[in-house]
């Protein structure tokens, strides 16, 4: 299918039925004209996550001015020091237990906007990354559901209990260890249901950061949160993306989660991110996020955004 958001060189075709399509006729750089740039946001906004082919022409910088036109950016991390800025080297999902669902960096009140990644060094077979679409999970509820969740409440931490992921993700990765990812603890409560601050869709902020639900026990978050996050991650509200050489996928992190597939055995692969700062969620009765540890400010600047 072809959507409306078609400009004469820029095709849209969507890839899954709730989420994911995959934009043709665009060559990614800073210098794309502000017409496409408007295409590529809208097809973002109504897709949640966009894919590009052929883009090898990138390197670090390119990808960043890339990036730079869709706002912002974030440095790299809130506690790995790159050295390099804004690029996050993903060369294993080991470290950042990837290979779980999550949208990134939820631990901080900012949470980011917008991701760009694009693919290094493929293995020969696996590592492909899946993408779940947290509006349509939430509009996908009964009225008894949402009841629930509206007015729900989630403590979000980057230090969370590593005993509890399973055997396979627990060897740090070559780059970065669990001491980078947990050198600095965050706590932010954020609600569970956000309304989207350019679409106003209401969208889940869940995901593996959440360490439990504000006044609920460990036990009765850890139910809640499966069966919310099954609802999230059902296969029909997902889409799977296999990568090629070249290949760039760009999500809306303030309305999908994802996983990367740890399927690709000791072989190498290697993904770049760029991050685009976000906002302060918002829940549907206006209030916003509340930081309850660490300051995430050298991370990503609010004064900076335009809203
Ligand atoms: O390596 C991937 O496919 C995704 C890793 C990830 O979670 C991220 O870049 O945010
Ligand atoms: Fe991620």
């Amino acid at each position: 299918m072809t959507s409306t958001l078609d400009r004469a060189d820029l095709r849209v075709r969507q890839v899954g039925g709730r989420v994911g399509a995959h934009i043709e006729g665009v060559r990614l750089g800073g210098d794309l004209d502000e017409a496409t740039v408007a295409s590529v946001r809208a097809a973002l906004l109504r897709h949640k996550v966009v894919f590009f082919r052929g883009q090898d022409h990138l390197d670090d910088a390119e990808h960043q001015a890339f990036a730079a036109r869709m706002g912002p950016l974030t440095t790299a991390h809130p506690t790995v020091d790159t050295g390099s800025g804004r690029v996050l080297k993903v060369t294993a999902d080991k470290g950042m237990a990837a290979n779980a669902w999550h949208t990134d960096v939820t631990f901080v009140d900012r949470v980011p906007a917008i991701s760009v990644l694009r693919a290094v060094a493929l293995p020969p077979y696996g590592g492909s990354t899946v993408w779940a679409n947290c509006v349509a999970a939430y509009e996908a509820l009964p009225t008894s559901l949402r009841a629930l969740v509206d007015d729900l409440w989630a403590v979000h931490t980057n230090s969370y209990d590593y005993a509890q992921l399973d055997e396979e993700s627990e060897e740090p990765d070559a780059h970065y260890t669990r001491a980078d990812f947990t050198s600095q603890v965050f706590e932010t409560e954020h609600p569970v249901v956000r309304v989207h601050p350019e679409t106003g869709e209401r969208a889940f902020v869940l995901g593996h950061f959440v360490k439990g639900f504000t006044g609920l026990s460990t036990s009765e978050s850890t139910a809640i949160f499966h069966l919310l996050q099954n609802r999230i991650t059902k296969l029909e509200n997902t889409v799977r993306w296999t990568w090629e050489p070249g290949d760039v996928a760009m999500w809306d992190n303030r309305a999908t989660q994802h996983y990367a597939v740890a399927d690709f055995d000791t072989h190498y692969r290697e993904m770049r991110r760029i991050t685009v700062a976000g906002d302060v969620p918002v829940a549907i009765d206006g209030r916003r996020s509340r930081v309850v540890r660490g300051d995430a400010t050298a991370y990503s600047r609010l004064d900076e955004l335009i809203s």
